[in-house]
C-alpha cells in the first residue's frame, strides 16, 4: 500500500479521553474511531489487525478440530426465556422490538440459540462429539465501557460451544480448549496465563480465564511466578489425545493461578514466598464446563445406545477477539507508539523515502516495494512530500515491526538501512539483502 492513496487518519494531539497506552495509541494511529460510548469503527489499520487475530483464532480453531459457522447478531428473547436468562441478564442485555411487536436482543452470548440449533439437528449419541464456534460482534451494555476496545459495549467474540455425550467428553473438550487457546495466544506473541475463575452469568463449576499481565488490566490476579516460565512452545499436540491435553492441562494449571474471585489465601500461602506475586491482568479469554444447564432447560437431548434420552454435556469458551487489539498494544508500546509483534503486524515492513522526487530514490522504493510484494510481506510505502522526522514518527506510531529507509546519499553506495523497530537497531545493507532478511524473518512467522 502507498501512504498517499491509503486511509491512515493519525492524530497529532493525544485525545484527553483515553486514559490507557493502547486507547491512546490506537486514536492516535488512526485505528480506531469511537460511534458512541464503547461502540467503535474500525478503520483500515485497525480493522488489518482485527483481521488477522481473526485469522489465527480461525486457524487454531480448526486445528483443535472445532467447526466454523456464523450465528446471527439478533436473536430471538423466547429462547432466553427458555433457558430462564432473558430476566437474568438484566440491563447488560440490549432489548429491541421489530415492526410486528415481538421482542429481540442483541445477543451477548450464544448459549441459547447454538443449544436451540443443536436440539432440531442431532439426535443420536453417535453424532458426538462436535464443538461448533463463531467470531462474531456482540453486545454488552457495560455500566461503565472504557479504555477504548478493551471494555467496549460492542465488541468481537470467538464463542464456541461443545456438545458431549457424557462428564469425561465435556472435561476433554475443555482441556482441548486450554491447550489450542495457549497456542492462539502465543502465536499472536502473547503470554496468557490460565487462572481459576468465576462462572457468572454463564454457569457451571469449572472456568478458567486466560491472563495477560499488565498494570492496566481490570483484573487483581495471584499467582506462582513459575507460571510465568510456561510456554508451549511448538511441540506437537493431538488435539484427540484425553491424555495428552490432560497432561498439558495439568502442566500449566497445577502452580497457584487465581483471579480475585476465587483466590484462596491459604492455598496461596503454600507458594514459596519468594514466587508469591499478585499483579494486574487483562482477560483475553474464558471458558467453562456446564453440563447440562441449558440442554435439560431447553431440551436438547440425544437418544443414547440403551435408547434413553440424555440432556448433552456443554461447555463454552470465549477468545476476546477485539479486546485482544488492546491488549497487543498494552504488552507491546514505548513512548513512540505501537510495536507489533510480526505476527499480527498490520503491514510487515515500512519504507521510508527521504527524499521523494528524487529519481533514485523514488526508483529504489519502488523496486522495494514491487519486491516486498512479490515476496507477500505486504509493505506500507511512504510516498509523501514530507519531512523525514514526520515519516519516522508515523512509522513510529503505527508500529510497524520493521523500517527499510532509503536516501539519495546511500543509495550511492548502494545501500538502504534497515530497522527494527523494537531494538531500534539500523543495519546498512543492499535492497536485494533487505529483501532476503524480510523473507527470512516472515518464513518463520
Ligand atoms: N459464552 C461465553 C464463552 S463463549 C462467554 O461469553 N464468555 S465471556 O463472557 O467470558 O466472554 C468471552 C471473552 O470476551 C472475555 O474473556 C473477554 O476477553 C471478551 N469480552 C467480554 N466482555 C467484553 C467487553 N465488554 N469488551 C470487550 N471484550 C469483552
Amino acid at each position: 500500500m502507498r501512504l498517499t492513496r491509503y486511509f491512515l487518519p493519525v492524530l497529532k494531539d493525544t485525545p484527553a479521553e483515553a486514559s490507557i497506552a493502547s486507547h491512546r495509541l490506537m486514536l492516535r494511529a488512526g485505528m480506531i474511531r469511537q460511534a458512541s460510548a464503547g461502540i467503535y469503527s474500525w478503520l483500515p489499520l485497525g480493522f488489518k489487525v482485527l483481521r488477522k487475530l481473526e485469522d489465527i483464532v480461525h486457524e487454531e480453531q480448526i486445528r483443535a478440530g472445532h467447526i466454523p459457522m456464523l450465528m446471527p447478531t439478533l436473536q430471538p428473547a423466547d429462547l432466553w426465556r427458555e433457558s430462564g436468562r432473558y430476566d437474568d441478564y438484566g440491563k447488560e442485555m440490549l432489548r429491541i422490538t421489530d415492526r410486528h411487536g415481538r421482542d429481540m436482543l442483541y445477543g451477548p452470548t450464544n448459549e441459547e440459540l447454538i443449544t436451540d440449533i443443536f436440539r432440531n439437528s442431532v439426535n443420536s449419541y453417535k453424532e458426538l462429539p462436535k464443538t461448533l464456534y463463531h467470531i462474531q460482534w456482540k453486545f454488552r451494555d457495560e455500566v461503565r465501557p472504557r479504555f477504548g476496545v478493551m471494555r467496549g459495549r460492542e465488541f468481537f467474540m470467538k464463542d464456541g460451544y461443545s456438545f458431549d455425550i457424557d462428564e469425561a467428553g465435556a472435561l476433554h473438550a475443555y482441556n482441548r480448549h486450554l491447550v489450542s487457546y495457549l497456542r492462539t495466544y502465543e502465536r499472536m506473541g502473547l503470554q496468557a496465563i490460565p487462572m481459576r475463575a468465576d462462572t457468572g452469568p454463564i454457569g457451571g463449576d469449572h472456568s478458567h480465564e486466560f491472563l495477560v499481565l499488565a498494570k492496566t488490566g481490570e483484573s487483581e490476579v495471584f499467582y506462582d511466578r513459575a507460571v510465568t516460565d510456561m510456554k508451549l512452545g511448538d511441540r506437537e499436540v493431538d488435539f484427540d489425545s484425553v491424555e495428552q491435553c490432560q497432561a498439558i492441562f495439568d502442566e500449566f494449571t497445577t502452580p497457584y493461578a487465581r483471579t480475585d474471585e476465587t483466590h484462596d489465601e491459604a492455598l496461596f500461602n503454600e507458594v514459596p514466598e519468594e514466587r508469591r506475586m499478585s499483579a494486574r491482568g487483562i482477560e483475553v479469554g474464558q471458558i467453562f464446563y456446564f453440563g447440562t444447564k441449558y440442554s435439560a432447560a431447553m431440551g436438547a437431548e440425544v437418544v443414547m445406545p440403551d435408547g434413553s434420552r440424555k440432556p448433552v454435556e456443554m461447555g463454552s469458551h470465549g477468545i476476546g477477539v477485539s479486546r485482544l487489539v488492546g491488549a497487543l498494544i498494552e504488552a507491546n508500546h514505548d513512548d513512540n507508539g505501537i510495536i507489533w509483534p510480526e505476527s499480527v503486524a498490520p503491514f510487515g515492513a515500512g519504507i521510508v523515502n527521504l527524499k521523494q522526487g528524487d529519481s533514485a530514490a523514488d526508483a529504489a522504493c519502488e523496486g522495494l516495494y514491487q519486491a516486498l510484494t512479490r515476496a507477500g510481506i505486504d509493505p506500507l510505502y511512504d510516498d509523501r512530500d514530507e519531512r523525514a522526522g514526520a515519516k519516522f514518527a508515523t512509522m513510529d506510531l503505527i508500529g510497524l515491526p520493521w523500517r527499510i529507509t532509503v536516501a539519495p546519499r546511500g543509495l550511492k553506495n548502494g545501500v538502504v538501512e534497515l530497522t527494527s523497530r523494537r531494538t531500534g537497531e539500523t543495519e546498512e545493507m543492499s535492497p536485494e539483502a533487505a529483501v532476503d532478511r524480510l523473507t527470512q524473518i516472515y518464513a518463520k512467522v
